[in-house]
Order: C-alpha cells, then sequence, then structure tokens
C-alpha cells in the first residue's frame, strides 16, 4: 500500500506534484516538497470554488494559501531544493495508502555532515477544514537549524493571480487571507507545536505570506520539529458544505488527527480493498485508483463533483466534465452512495446552467455544460486550444457542439437509481433533467435533406452537426455514439414517464403526457442509425468511411511540433480516419447486448488500429470491450495503462500549447470498472427478490484470486473468484 519513488529529479516536479496527491474531498494538495515555491507548481487545490482573474483568462478553481511551506538553513545556508540539489544524498517521497499520509525524506550533505528531514503530511479525512504536517529534522554534528515555516500566499495559479490583496495576520495563530477583486476569498490558519531546544524566533511579514523563523541549537543527532494543524476555509463555505464545520480548530492536535486519519483508512481499506492475487503491481495500481478516488470524493458537500483532473490544480479550469457520470459515477454508486447522490445532485443544480446553454444554442431543454462550474456554468470557451506555431487561440467546437454531455448526465442517472434501488433522486430533480434533456435532444433531430440517398435514410430524424467523443473530427453528422445516446435519453424519459402514476393530474395535463409520450415513441423509432460496412464495421459518422486512411504513427510523423493539437480544421488528424479516443468502441461497451459478438470483434479490430488514445478515457473502454469479446489478454494492457495512468511518467502534457497535465479521475475509474464489469463480469439481474448481482468472470490467467466488496440496491457484497470458482456473498455491513 506504499507508492514510492527514491531518488531526486528537479524535473519530476509536475508529475510527482500529482502522483503523491493527498487530499479529503474538500481540498486536494499536490505532492510538493515543503520548501517548492510557486514555480514549481505546489497548490492546495479548492473544491467547487471558482473565480475569473481578468476578462482576458479562464475562470478556474482557487488554490488556497499554503500552510505546508517549510524550509530549513543551517549556519548560514539554506537546503532547499531544488536549488540544492547537488547537496541531496538521498530523497524519497511516499504516499502510505493505508493511513492516507505523504512522507518524504531527504538527506542532504553539507561541510559540516549530513543533515535529515523528514515530514509526514495529511488532509484529514474526519475534518474537511484540516491539513497536518510533522517536519522533523536532525543533523550528525552539533548545529544551529533553522526552521522557516509559515503560510505561503504567493501561489501557483494556470490563470491568475486571482487575490488581489492579502490579509495577513500574526499571533500564536496566524492567517494569510487571500482576497478576489469580486470579495471571495480563501483563507489559511495555522497553528505550531514546537520540539526541540530552541534559542529565538521571530516573525517575518512579507506581501503575500507570513513565516516564523525558528532557531534550534541541536546536539549530534537530537530532533527539532514542528508539528502544524492548519484550518483552509472559503466564504463559499457555507453554500457548499452539508454543514458548518463543528471543528474546534484550537482544540485540535497533531497527534489526534494522526489517530483519526489513521483509524479513518483502516475502516476504509477493509471495506474497499481489491484484492488481486498474482498481480501485486497490478493490484497496487488499483487500490492507488480507489484511494485516489477516495481523496476527491465531495463528501463534505450537498452538491458537488469531481472536476476532471480531480484536485491536483486548476488545468481544464477545475471544471467537471462526463468523465463524472460516465467513468467515475460506477466506484461510488458500488461503494460510497452517499457520494453517488452528491454528484448527480450537482447535475440537479446544473439544470439552470443548462437550460440558459440550450437557449443560447438554439434548442430546448437542457443542454448540459462541456466543462461545469457552480449552477452549471459553462466554463468552456470557443477558443480552447492554441496554435503552437502562431501562439493563437483555435476555434474548437467542444462546449458548443459536443451535445453527448447532456445524455451522459442521463446516463449516469440511470445507473444510479438501477444499481442502488433509489428512485428518490428522480422525484429530487433527476426527472426533470431526464425530460429536459430528452426534449434538447428531440430539438435537435432534424428531418433528413441531405443529398444522399440510402433508403434507409429516408423519413430517419438525424443528429447535426456534433463532436463525438473523438474530439479530433469536428461539426459532424450521425455520430453513432451521439445519436444512440440520444436514443437512450428518450427511451429512458419514455420509461420514466410510463411508471409515474399519475393520479391527481388534470385531464388536460393527462393528455398532454400522452402527446408527449407519442413524440418520443416517434423520435425513438425515427432516429438514424449508423451506416455499416459489408463486413459489419458501424461508421463512427456520415462520411468517416470515405477520410484518409493511414496509421497513427504515419499521422504522428506529420507533425511539425510534438505539441500540435491532431484536431480541428488544420489539425493532422483531421482529414484522417485516426480518432483520438473511443468512440464506437465506447458505444458498443454501452450497449453490448444490442450486437452479435462478430461484430463487437469486427469494430474492436478497425478501430484500435486507428486510435491514437490521446485521451486517458479511452483505454479503459477498449479494454472493457475486450473484456466482453473475452479477449481478456488484450483487455489487460489497457487495465494497466489505465489503472497506473499516473504512476507512470505522462506521456502528454500539453494540447497545442495548453498544459493538460494533472492526474485523471476518469482513467483510475474506467480501471475500476474494467475490474467490476469486465474482469468480473458482474450484472445486475432483476428478480423477484429484487436486483441481484451475477458474475460471469474473466481474469487475465496470471491472476489467482479476484476479490472485493461491493453495494448493490443498499446491501454490500464480498465478491470473490478464482479460475475455477466464483462467489458472492452477502457482506456484513450497513451502506451509510
Ligand atoms: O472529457 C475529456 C474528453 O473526452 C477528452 N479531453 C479531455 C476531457 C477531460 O478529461
Amino acid at each position: 500500500m506504499i507508492i514510492k519513488e527514491v531518488g531526486y529529479n528537479k524535473e519530476n516536479y509536475a508529475h510527482f506534484g500529482t502522483k503523491f496527491l493527498i487530499g479529503n474531498g474538500y481540498m486536494g494538495v499536490r505532492g510538493t516538497p515543503e520548501e517548492y515555491t510557486k514555480e514549481y507548481m505546489p497548490a492546495i487545490n479548492i473544491a467547487g470554488v471558482y473565480n475569473l482573474a481578468a476578462p482576458d483568462k479562464w475562470r478556474e478553481s482557487l488554490n488556497a494559501p499554503n500552510p505546508f511551506f517549510v524550509k530549513i538553513a543551517i549556519g548560514g545556508t539554506e537546503l532547499a531544493l531544488p536549488d540544492a540539489t547537488n547537496k541531496v544524498l538521498l530523497h524519497e517521497q511516499s504516499i502510505n495508502m493505508a493511513l492516507g499520509i505523504h512522507l518524504r525524506k531527504t538527506v542532504f550533505k553539507t561541510q559540516q555532515g549530513q543533515v535529515n528531514i523528514e515530514s509526514r503530511r495529511f488532509a484529514s479525512m474526519t475534518a474537511h477544514n484540516i491539513l497536518a504536517l510533522e517536519y522533523i529534522v536532525t543533523a550528525d554534528f552539533d548545529a544551529e537549524i533553522i526552521i522557516t515555516s509559515g503560510i505561503d500566499g504567493n501561489v501557483w495559479d494556470v490563470n491568475g493571480p486571482h487575490f488581489v490583496r492579502h490579509n495577513i495576520v500574526d499571533g500564536e495563530i496566524m492567517s494569510v487571507e487571500g482576497v478576489c477583486d469580486n470579495g471571495l476569498s480563501v483563507k489559511t490558519l495555522e497553528k505550531v507545536e514546537i520540539k526541540g531546544n530552541l534559542k529565538s524566533q521571530s516573525v517575518i511579514k512579507e506581501d503575500k505570506r507570513i513565516l516564523r523563523a525558528l532557531t534550534f541549537a541541536v546536539k549530534k543527532d537530537e530532533q527539532c520539529s514542528i508539528k502544524k494543524v492548519a484550518y483552509v476555509s472559503t466564504s463559499k463555505d457555507l453554500q457548499i458544505a452539508k454543514k458548518t464545520s463543528d471543528t474546534n480548530f484550537l482544540s485540535l492536535t497533531y497527534d489526534e488527527l494522526l489517530v483519526a486519519q489513521t483509524e479513518y483508512w483502516k475502516s476504509f481499506w477493509v471495506e474497499n480493498f481489491v484484492t488481486i492475487e498474482g498481480d501485486k503491481e497490478a493490484e497496487t495500481a488499483l487500490n492507488y485508483c480507489i484511494y485516489s478516488l477516495q481523496i476527491i470524493a465531495p463528501r463534505h458537500a450537498k452538491a458537488l463533483s469531481i472536476p476532471a483532473r480531480g484536485l491536483s490544480g486548476q488545468v481544464y479550469k477545475g471544471a467537471v466534465f462526463w468523465d463524472t457520470e460516465m467513468f467515475m459515477l460506477d466506484y461510488f454508486i458500488l461503494n460510497d452512495i452517499g457520494t453517488a447522490r452528491t454528484l448527480l445532485k450537482y447535475r440537479i443544480d446544473g439544470l439552470k446552467g443548462a437550460r440558459i446553454k440550450a437557449k443560447q444554442e438554439g434548442f430546448d431543454g437542457a443542454f448540459y455544460a462541456w466543462e461545469s462550474h457552480e449552477n452549471g456554468l459553462e466554463a468552456c470557451t470557443k477558443f480552447n486550444v492554441t496554435d503552437v506555431f502562431t501562439g493563437r487561440s483555435v476555434r474548437t467546437y467542444f462546449m458548443d457542439k459536443q451535445v453527448h454531455i447532456s445524455a451522459a448526465i442521463v446516463y449516469g442517472l440511470h445507473k444510479y437509481t438501477s444499481m442502488t434501488g433509489d428512485f428518490s433522486i428522480l422525484a429530487d430533480g433527476g426527472l426533470e433533467i431526464i425530460l429536459e434533456c430528452a426534449d434538447f435532444y428531440m430539438s435537435m433531430l432534424s428531418q433528413r435533406f441531405s443529398h444522399r440517398q440510402d433508403s434507409d435514410r429516408v423519413g430517419k430524424l438525424e443528429l447535426h452537426d456534433v463532436v463525438g467523443p473523438d474530439e479530433y473530427h469536428e461539426r459532424v453528422n450521425n455520430n453513432a455514439y451521439t445519436n444512440r445516446m440520444a436514443k437512450f435519453v428518450l427511451e429512458y424519459a419514455l420509461e420514466v414517464l410510463k411508471k409515474q402514476t399519475a393520479t391527481s393530474v388534470s385531464q388536460v395535463e393527462k393528455n398532454r403526457i400522452t402527446a408527449y409520450k407519442k413524440k418520443l415513441k416517434k423520435c425513438i423509432e425515427a432516429i438514424c442509425q449508423p451506416r455499416t460496412s459489408k463486413d459489419g464495421v458501424i461508421e463512427q459518422f456520415d462520411g468517416y468511411f470515405e477520410l484518409e486512411d493511414v496509421s497513427v504513427d504515419e499521422v504522428r510523423s506529420r507533425l511539425k511540433d510534438k505539441r500540435e493539437y491532431w484536431g480541428g480544421s488544420n489539425g493532422v488528424a483531421s482529414t484522417t480516419k485516426i480518432i483520438k479516443q473511443a468512440d464506437v468502441v465506447t458505444m458498443l461497451a454501452l450497449f453490448k447486448n444490442e450486437y452479435d459478438i462478430q461484430t463487437l470483434r469486427k469494430n474492436l479490430e478497425y478501430y484500435e488500429k486507428r486510435t491514437e488514445h490521446g485521451s486517458s478515457l479511452s483505454a479503459c473502454m477498449y479494454g472493457l470491450l475486450h473484456c466482453y469479446c473475452d479477449s481478456v489478454q488484450d483487455a489487460y494492457p489497457m487495465f494497466v495503462k489505465s489503472a497506473a495512468v499516473d504512476l507512470v511518467t505522462p506521456s502528454k502534457l500539453w494540447a497545442g500549447g495548453i498544459y493538460i497535465g494533472g492526474s485523471h479521475p476518469a482513467s483510475w475509474g474506467g480501471a475500476y470498472q474494467m475490474m467490476v464489469y469486465g474482469f468480473a463480469g458482474l450484472t445486475l439481474k432483476q428478480t423477484k427478490k429484487g436486483i441481484t448481482p451475477v458474475l460471469n468472470p474473466r481474469l487475465p490467467t496470471h491472476w489467482k484470486r479476484l476479490a472485493f466488496k461491493c453495494s448493490i440496491a443498499g446491501k454490500r457484497y464480498n465478491i470473490n473468484i478464482t479460475n475455477k470458482k466464483h462467489s458472492i456473498k452477502s457482506a456484513k455491513y450497513k451502506e451509510k
């Protein structure tokens, strides 16, 4: 349960900051050494609080003043990374997932001898505003050690600076409050316990930070240390949190918090650890995904979702994408129904924004934000990529044409209700989402005027001018995935309406509902199917088959700059069949029961060769479909790729001049889905006894045993699978 890196390389600052993230759903803390300043991207990224720094910038999430800032000096010389790189004898960073703690150890060599730093830090899982740090220094010689620590309000921002003013307070409890020009503020308080032979201390108050310099006189191998407890809050907390924080900051101690933290994670792993006997690496990677999803789960909030880059920073504006409902939600439905509900309630709140966007784009109903901020506010701009050659912004169509976003939310609601048996969410606003998304797609469907004379299209309704999951091909007609998802929304709307008992409804209203159901039925029957080749390949969108058929490598070789954007009007992939990510394959993975296995295999084979996997959302969908096609050995590398996405060196940090690094929660969720639905083959059956789980396992041959727990319809199950037998037994656990 340890993720560890030994050795120091300054160049790893962005990757390790992400890999060694800690968090508690309220905030994420990047895994950078304590002495790092903003050039090296330390961040305490707050969930769900956004600001626009200037009209020509992007709105993005906020980073809090950093109370984990600490550096040391010995004999007047600073020992701080990265400047002191040449003095490093040993450097280790790790996450102990069993305890939810980040650990760091550095040994510096000086003229007098060796100096050792050890730190432990965590984001409290039991008090969401709280961060805690222990920092210990020893030297193998008698030394005067200065530990300088405090709150650094000079934070790293992608599209900042956000704070126009810093209110700084000195005293036993120090604080830095960053204030934005609209009054929005983020405040960090800290108190410190000091241990060791303290000779003197002083306070350094600067523009944006306040520090304490603690001078210790220590004997050889004697420790000096600080233990810090910090409280981070924002002026939006009351709006977001379920309840006001009952944390009595003054009375909390580091030691007590550590005990509570350890207890929390111990009981968490009893419920959530996934055993993969025969493959330690896969086991660690998958449990890292689970740890990582848990530390970004908005357990404190009434209605909040998870950004595409989790809480690893402001990349993608800290915004929420389809990633949540299509990739992450299943983990929460199966393990933490409270969080699953919170994620969906965020979309219920977002209906306001979705209605506005639909209207603006000329449609009825609800068109959800492609990149969603609070209240469903669209954060995606029309110019989302920068041309690496000219430095100019490129018009992209993610925001206005990626209409499959609305269907993803309805799909999420469907998964939630059908797997938990909790239909109350429909009465709490879910039904409105389903019906308004249905209205949206019905208003988009247009009678076909196309020049093409295919007989199967006559009288059909088409979905024009969209972008499917494959973002490299913009403004296409009848994207297979989008059409199927739109149809799904209409089908689900019809299904829920049929189940509604309208006893107290007037005759006029009944007639209206009947007419509406007829309209839904008509659209369901008429929505056109994608073209299919003679040998069963489904065309991703109208005209895809006519594009240039070249390999991914050939397209890559046409790049003049490796950071060039492959899509859009000038992209190297746009005129070819090379796609960014699973598109038809995603559709087939979701609706596999509608196709025979030959069709699934044929399409998998066809599209796999033509997929760049330029998005971390891609591999898991290929992996899932491989499992459904019983090609488990081909699924396995896709599983590893998804699960270990943030453990290995990142392959893509740029999209045409825009930094897109950070963590990949959708990929973690996708790996989890592969484990549950793919390898364990979990499906649900509606029987007289209610919703029951069924297994159809297909383990990779080197896996000896797969075991995990999950919750279905309010019951917790123990699932145990070997190559010879499998079982599902009730587990003693009550869903909270
Ligand atoms: O939602 C994804 C999209 O499918 C591909 N680009 C990145 C987004 C955020 O992860």
